[in-house]
């Protein structure tokens, strides 16, 4: 009688080139899991990757070389179905033990001595090709292990794929169960389907597999619990900053804006870790990032424009560096970041010529109050930003496979909705709390600081499942 905590062995096999380890990094979340290539037979070994609930294992999945010599294969097998008739396995055991045969078929021996030695196997298509007699071929030889085979099918986001063509053929071989998993953008609940079909060619064992999908889903739970509170931290740290320097101090805006890029970017990276990413992850990819860092800057007028945000009249003005910082005056804002823009630019120098275009009376005033002192403060549009890029970058990773390797595009159209009115309520009535700010000294932890993250972490979940994320499944 076979032990039901036993781990699964589930074998994936298929074709070369097909997504085998492709489909054990999307499934493992490990996007360093064996060797992935756009070229055949890259996969050389059978290698085990182990899952479960903490230190219980349920299922071991064995990535297999791809099967290139079906039509010979079955040939050979046939040729000693005198002797093994209608017994499958005998069949196979015997060509395994046979010397002329191993050297031939070197690389499906190892598949089926896997097979043999698994529950199941996952049989991984691409649908971008036809239904081929070798496709079938490999079928047959597999179907002579007699082990439950669930056919999964791959690359089914592209478009004009055989898929149709490829369910009715499954289904004359009797293959009536069948999974679709795109490895590289797995659909919603891609995952938890996967599991539950698999389960059922495994009958009382399979159930197994519902406790590790109901363990994955509370990871996911978490990890988006985990994203929204390293957003709202960010939010809080960046609208609660609130820096003052004197006359002389040329470089207080550079560095503050500086203080900022560095504070969003422990955030990307922490979101990335969370993930189970790296920025070497998004250097190739459409995010607005390159080698891990924001592409666009923060700082940059045109990256509003990119993200869909209308600059202010007044900002267009002389914003070309430093937009978005506000520089407070004696107490009046000058708006956006346009003097601002003029002080990074060449210092007070600048800034009092800017001052001349705009009007000597508030020439007169900068230049007062440029003499004392000033207050930096990011605007509510970079704070608009920030969220947007953030949220951007989460639902990327949420529904991105770890055998990603293609570009990710990201939807600006999505923008408007997040920046809702409870979270520019929510911000403008903690930008007054400037001890609370990370951001030039060390973070002060108080119970109300905590408890503005978690509602702002809060909204920002709600947000998140209303734009729809993969990982968890709409609400
Ligand atoms: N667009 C897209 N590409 C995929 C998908 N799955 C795999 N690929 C790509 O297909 C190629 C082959 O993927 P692998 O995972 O190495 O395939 P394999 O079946 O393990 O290949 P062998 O080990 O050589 O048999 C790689 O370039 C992958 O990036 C998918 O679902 N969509
Ligand atoms: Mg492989």
């Amino acid at each position: 009688m076979s032990d039901h905590r036993q781990a699964l062995k589930i074998a994936v096999v298929g074709h070369t080139n097909t997504g085998k380890t492709s489909l054990l990094r999307t499934l493992s979340r490990d996007k360093k899991f064996g060797e992935v290539s756009a070229m055949p037979s890259t996969t050389r070994h059978v290698q085990m990757l182990r899952m479960g609930v903490g230190s219980d294992i349920i299922v071991e999945l064995f990535d297999t070389p791809g099967l290139e010599e079906a039509i010979a294969l079955l040939e050979t097998l046939d040729a000693q179905k005198q002797v093994n008739y209608r017994d499958g396995p005998v069949q196979i055991e015997a060509l395994l033990n046979d010397p002329q045969a191993l050297v031939r078929f070197e690389q499906e021996a190892k598949v089926l001595r896997q097979l043999l030695n698994s529950d199941a196997a996952v049989y991984v298509i691409d649908v971008r090709d036809p239904v081929l007699p070798k496709f079938r071929d490999e079928i047959a030889i597999l179907a002579r292990c007699a082990k439950p085979l669930l056919p999964l099918l791959n690359f089914v986001s592209v478009s004009n794929t055989y898929e149709s063509q490829w369910r009715d053929a499954l289904a004359k071989l009797g293959l009536h169960v069948v999974v679709s998993f795109d490895t590289v953008a797995p659909a919603q609940n891609g995952e938890a389907i996967f599991y539950e079909k698999l389960g059922t060619l495994l009958d009382a064992r399979g159930k197994r597999l519902a406790e590790l999908m109901a363990s994955h889903r509370d990871d996911a739970a978490l990890r988006s619990k985990s994203a929204c509170e390293l957003i709202a931290e960010l939010l809080l740290d960046v609208a609660t900053c609130k820096h003052s320097f004197t006359e002389g101090d040329a470089n207080a805006v550079h560095e503050f804006n500086e203080r900022v890029r560095q504070r969003e970017q422990s955030c990307v990276d922490a979101m990335l870790g969370l993930y189970h990413f790296s920025r070497e992850d998004l250097d190739a990819s459409t995010l607005p990032f390159n080698e891990g860092q924001w592409r666009d800057d923060l700082f940059d007028p045109s990256t509003l424009t990119a993200l869909g945000l209308n600059l202010g009249g007044g900002a267009a003005a002389g914003a070309a560096a430093g937009f978005g910082v506000d520089l407070m005056l004696g107490g009046a804002s000058l708006g956006t970041g346009a003097a601002v823009g003029a002080l990074m630019g060449g210092g007070l120098q600048t800034l009092r010529r800017f001052g001349r275009r705009v009007g000597n009376q508030l020439n007169q005033s900068i230049q007062g109050a440029v003499l004392r002192r000033q207050t930096l403060r990011v605007d509510d549009k970079i704070l608009q930003v920030l969220l947007t890029r953030q949220i951007l970058l989460l639902r990327a990773l949420q529904s991105r496979g770890h055998a990603a390797m293609a570009q990710v595009q990201v939807d600006n159209a999505v923008l408007e909705d997040l920046w809702p009115g409870e979270i520019e309520k929510t911000i403008g009535a903690i930008r007054q709390y400037t001890s609370w700010s990370s951001i030039y000294q060390p973070l002060q932890w108080s119970p109300e600081r905590e408890a503005q993250v978690d509602g702002l972490a809060q909204l920002l979940e709600g947000k998140l499942h209303t734009g729809g994320s993969p990982e968890l499944g709409r609400r």
